[in-house]
């Protein structure tokens, strides 16, 4: 019996086998889940319907959240073919390339609207018409990135958008806990996916990044996905709006410099 056995999970997320949404999928489908997809545009179809039937998933919907009537059609879907459910996973974002790249100061009103409405907005607009489908004990989880705590240089309004995303989840909890329903948050570390290659200079954040965490690596879809599994599960029971880190520690430190190229002791002065 897998920790997930009996449970349906509906994944939105997953644009190829490098998205952490495939990556939790996979832990899900592990633990015994019955999964359920979406995709945006034709041209990820063709990426995400191999993958999803990999792991049995019959439902394989369109949706583009920042459209309320494709999600009102995707939920009359799952409503169709799952009655209820158990489990969301949000690992959706978007922001134009200029806005992750320019000074912040420059940011667009068209483009915060933007960055805000699919990267903060959706996991409401994704919740709303869930709510009657699932079950008492559910669970949401959305992924997070710790440029919505402190300043990374080109987050820029990515980090705004998740500092309100955090935000929500903890007024979600707070609204739904007295269904049985959960809402938390996974802050993750920098991982090669298809969002992370549009960003200039990321291969060289990724090093900079597992030379200073304390476990002196980064972290890996699959360590996502064990930690959603847990998230997903009745081993979470009494934990909900919070934002837990799966960044092999980088958010703990204070400063860090290669210990290796130190000077020795300061001279006393005189
Ligand atoms: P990804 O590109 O694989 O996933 C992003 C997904 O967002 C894609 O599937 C894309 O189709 C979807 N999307 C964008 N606009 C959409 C819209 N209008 N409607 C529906 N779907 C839409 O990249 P990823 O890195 O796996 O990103 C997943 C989540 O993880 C994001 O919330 C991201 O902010 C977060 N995250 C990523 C990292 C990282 O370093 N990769 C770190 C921490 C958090
Ligand atoms: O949340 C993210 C990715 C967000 C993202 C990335 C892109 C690139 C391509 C949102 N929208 C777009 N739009 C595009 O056109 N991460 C946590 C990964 C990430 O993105 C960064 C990072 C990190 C880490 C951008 C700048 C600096 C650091």
């Amino acid at each position: 019996m897998g920790l997930l056995s009996g449970k349906k999970a509906f994944i939105f997320g997953v644009a190829n086998e490098r998205s952490i949404a495939w990556g939790i999928a996979q832990a899900f489908h592990a633990e015994g889940a019955e999964l359920g997809f979406n995709f945006l545009g034709e041209a990820l179809e063709k990426r995400v319907r191999p993958l999803a039937e990999s792991v049995g998933a019959k439902l394989i919907l369109p949706c583009d959240v920042s459209k309320d009537t494709e999600i009102e059609t995707l939920y009359k879907e799952v409503e169709k073919a799952w009655g209820k459910f158990d489990i969301l996973v949000h690992c959706i974002a978007f922001a134009n390339k200029e806005e992750l790249s320019n000074p912040f100061s420059t940011t667009s009103r068209a483009g915060f609207h933007l960055a805000m409405d699919i990267s903060a907005y959706s996991l409401v607009a994704i919740t709303r018409p869930a709510v009657p489908l699932l079950n008492e004990g559910g669970s949401i989880i959305t992924l997070t990135y710790y440029g919505s705590e402190k300043v990374i240089p080109n987050y820029n309004i990515m980090g705004v958008a998740k500092a309100a995303l955090e935000c929500s989840v903890r007024y979600l909890a707070a609204d739904l806990g007295a269904k049985g329903i959960r809402v938390n948050a996974i802050s993750a570390g920098p991982i090669k996916t298809l969002a992370a290659s549009g960003v200039g200079g990321f291969k060289t954040m990724l090093k900079t990044a597992g030379d200073m965490t304390p476990l002196k690596r980064n972290v890996s879809q699959d360590e996502v996905g064990n930690t959603a599994t847990y998230l997903a599960s009745s081993w979470s029971s009494g934990v909900t709006g919070e934002v837990i880190y799966v960044d092999a520690g980088a958010n703990i430190i204070g400063m860090h410099f290669d210990e290796k190229k130190e000077e020795g002791p300061a001279a006393p002065a005189k």
